[in-house]
């Protein structure tokens, strides 16, 4: 087998990791690599969802009230169980399971991290062959090891993540993950079987032309936000544009593209759903977490995402996500309509 020497696979790569820190203990690079075997599983499914009996209604809703498919079942299950057969994971909590999930073997008891994970965001794209993705988070338990894991270990701020990223089943699959270090993409080999370093040290351009957002909500945002989007609908290259809209609807993708091209993803509040849709703790916060690694930054519109204080598993928030320049002129529109009020 011709395999590349200078192409480190993600197994490589995170134990190379350990061995450049010595006082790491390898056990975030094992449950890293326990992600990355999820990946690579849902990915042979993901790809296959058009042939098999694996599309349709599990006849089952979450606890988003959304039709629940196959897919998502399978997704979750493979995370949770390669989590709970590692040796790094206390407990996890996913979008399709109401409550959170406390190993109780031994070892598990005595494990360091605790996972939050969208198994596969975007779900309702797989039938017509979107995009769709994995997003995660990764926090180190405040609970006392040895034990089962708490809701506490759950409800931490995005600051507290030791690490966090997703995986983008699209033209290549990728995973993409952040520690307070760098931000790092790795894209799948098929013919190897092994995700491979191809985006090493992501950083987010600092304006880009791309705004994301879904228009047909543009009447029921709030005047700061539609004064935004008027902004970037009237870019000229006077003005640093033009920008061109891209939305498709699938965040991982949206927010993947955004974060190595530069640009700006909204899920604004609405004046019926204030809190907008997107879930902080497993879609918000990886991605800020994410993308400040990366350079960029994330808000609600008011407050940093990373420095929210979560109160339940499943909350929402307003998300604002990408590239630090975007995100000033649309705070600076925010706030020039807060002042006139
Ligand atoms: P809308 C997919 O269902 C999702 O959760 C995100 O992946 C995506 O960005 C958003 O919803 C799209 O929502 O309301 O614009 O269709």
């Amino acid at each position: 087998m011709n395999v590349n020497r200078n192409i480190l696979t993600l197994d490589e790569f995170t134990i190379q990791s350990v061995r450049q820190f010595p006082h790491a203990t390898g056990e975030l690079s094992s449950l890293l690599r326990d992600i990355g075997l999820a990946a690579k599983r849902i990915n042979v499914e993901v790809n296959k969802a058009g042939l098999v009996d694996i599309l349709g209604d599990h006849g089952t809703t979450n606890i988003q009230g959304e039709e629940v498919k196959k897919l998502d079942i399978f997704a979750n299950n493979q995370f949770m169980g390669v989590l709970q057969r590692g040796v790094s994971c206390a407990g996890i909590a996913s979008e399709e399971l109401d409550d959170f999930v406390a190993f109780d073997d031994d070892i598990s008891k005595n494990s360091k991290y605790v996972c939050l994970f969208d198994p596969l965001d975007g779900s309702g794209n797989i039938d017509v062959n979107v995009s769709i993705g994995t997003i995660f988070g990764i926090y180190r338990r405040v609970s006392e090891r040895g034990t089962i894991a708490r809701k506490e270990d759950f409800l931490q701020k995005g600051h507290a993540q030791v690490a966090a990223g997703y995986i983008v089943y699209g033209s290549s699959t990728m995973l993409v993950y952040a520690t307070r270090r760098s931000v790092n993409g790795f894209t799948l080999d098929p013919s190897v079987g092994e995700f491979c370093l191809s985006h090493p040290n992501i950083q987010c351009p600092d304006s880009g032309n791309i705004y994301s957002v879904n228009h047909g909500h543009f009447f029921r945002y709030s005047e700061g936000v539609r004064k935004y989007i008027n902004v970037c609908q009237n870019k000229t290259k006077e003005t640093g544009g033009p920008y061109t809209q891209r939305y498709i609807g699938s965040m991982v993708s949206d927010v993947h593209r955004n974060l190595i091209k530069g640009g700006i993803f909204m899920y604004p509040g609405t004046t019926d759903k204030p809190k907008g849709k997107l879930r902080l703790l497993y879609e918000c916060n990886p991605f800020a977490f994410i993308t400040e690694v990366a350079g960029g930054r994330a808000t609600n519109g008011s407050t940093s995402i990373l420095d929210i204080e979560p109160t339940e598993l499943h909350q929402r928030t307003p998300f604002f996500v990408g590239s630090s320049k975007m995100m000033d002129e649309l705070e600076a529109c925010m706030a020039s309509v807060e002042q006139k009020e």
